[in-house]
């Protein structure tokens, strides 16, 4: 059995959207820009898909949502833009942001760093979630964006954006989130959260690879990433992805509908999953609670198992997982948001990130109990920080910890 648990770094395209996105890339190819009708015959397909995202996020009319390439993208055009808007062009010097953002807008502040700008990381509290108190005690009248995730990617834990959103509205300051791992995953409604720029990507929520999103508040101005031809009203310049387009308002739309049914399935499996794994390994903890978790992530800490040798152990039995985040998982360090959350740097080595997604069933998660469990007990054999199991005088077994 094969069974692919890192829905976190991108899930497989729904089948149904692959159908909806196939005449797009042949049979309706023009350009929706030339007034041809190759061109105009793509028009009522980006319409739809159009509606479709304003829907699956409760966008209003006044609103914009800008496609892009990829949330990367959304993440770098919020931050290079306000920086030009508002820094270079305006009277401001400083970002707040938080120490466990993915590295798309992280790797940003520190180039907005170079260029002067005065970065605020904040930490995150042991549950790994950024407290709204901590974000306010930060912002000043030099404060030009806040910039905080919905959710995190490596924990799943769900941040405060509600009440972000009012100190932000209420100290007048711009407010962006990441909301890549919450769009599709949990209710996202702009219209009852105070957000100005909202970044979420396609292929998260079981849409196709190269296509995302921008959602701008009242279509408020902000400088493009991309200069060029007219696209997208000449907010964000190349021909439009159509297919992609298309492919990300049938997934949105999917992806919402009976979204409470959807949830409460994933979070059953989910649940079954940690509860067993808890159960069976000792010395074992997962990140965060499970009430204020995207209800597909499991972040968990195996003491004396390393993160690396058990996805190749996992690997082996064709279970596909992460130590963290995919985009940083070709270094072998520490995980950042486990370090970030108070994690010893021991453990902070030991996360593995189990991550489902809808098409997860009940056998692939019998299937990873078992070989999830024999995969942590081969390597804490050979662990050398991990207490061997010792052999006592009444014949019995007892776990002890060695520290070197
Ligand atoms: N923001 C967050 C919170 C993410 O999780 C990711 C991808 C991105 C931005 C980038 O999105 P993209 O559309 O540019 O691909 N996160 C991960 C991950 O957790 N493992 O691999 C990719």
């Amino acid at each position: 059995m094969k069974v692919y648990l890192d829905n976190n770094a991108t899930t497989m395209c729904d089948p149904k959207v692959v159908e909806v996105m196939l005449p797009y890339f042949s049979d309706v190819f023009g350009n929706p820009n030339s007034i041809h009708k190759f061109g105009t015959a793509s028009h009522p397909a980006l319409q739809k898909a159009v509606n479709q995202v304003y829907a699956g996020i409760n966008a209003s009319d006044d609103d914009d949502i800008i496609f892009t390439s990829c949330a990367t993208e959304s993440n770098n055009w919020v931050l290079k833009s306000v920086w030009v808007d508002k820094i270079l062009n305006g009277d401001k010097n400083h970002i707040v942001t938080t120490e466990v953002e993915h590295p798309s807008i992280l790797s940003t502040c520190k180039f907005l760093e170079d260029q002067g700008v005065k970065i605020t990381y904040l930490p995150v509290n042991d549950q790994g979630v950024v407290e709204a108190h901590t974000v306010k005690s930060f912002i000043t009248d030099k404060t030009a964006l806040v910039s905080v995730m919905w959710a995190n990617n490596e924990t799943g834990m769900i941040f405060p954006i509600e009440e972000i959103g009012e100190i932000c509205k209420e100290k007048g300051v711009l407010f962006h989130t990441d909301g890549v791992q919450a769009v599709g995953k949990i209710p996202v409604d702009v219209q009852s959260v105070h957000v100005d720029f909202m970044s979420f990507s396609a292929h998260k929520f079981h849409g196709p690879k190269g296509v995302g999103g921008l959602y701008i508040k009242n279509s408020q101005a902000l400088t493009p990433l991309l200069h060029g031809g007219e696209h997208m009203g000449g907010r964000r310049s190349g021909t439009l992805n159509v297919a992609g387009i298309v492919g990300i308002g049938a997934a949105i739309e999917l992806a919402t509908e009976n979204m409470e049914e959807k949830i409460a399935a994933i979070k059953a499996k989910r649940d079954r999953l940690e509860d067993a794994l808890l159960e069976v390994i000792p010395d074992t903890f997962v990140v965060g609670n499970r009430e204020n978790r995207t209800p597909n992530t499991i972040l968990i800490s195996i003491r004396g198992v390393e993160g690396e040798g058990m996805l190749w152990d996992l690997n082996k039995f064709e279970i596909g997982a992460s130590t963290g985040s995919a985009c940083a998982s070709e270094d072998l360090e520490a995980n950042t948001v486990m370090l970030a959350i108070g994690a010893d740097h021991e453990l902070a080595h030991t996360g593995i990130r189990l991550s489902l997604s809808r098409f997860t069933t009940d056998a692939e998660i019998d299937y990873v109990i078992v070989h999830f469990t024999q995969a942590v007990e081969r390597l804490r054999a050979i662990s050398s920080s991990y207490a061997k199991v010792q052999p006592t005088l009444g014949g019995e077994t007892q776990e002890c910890e060695l520290h070197h």
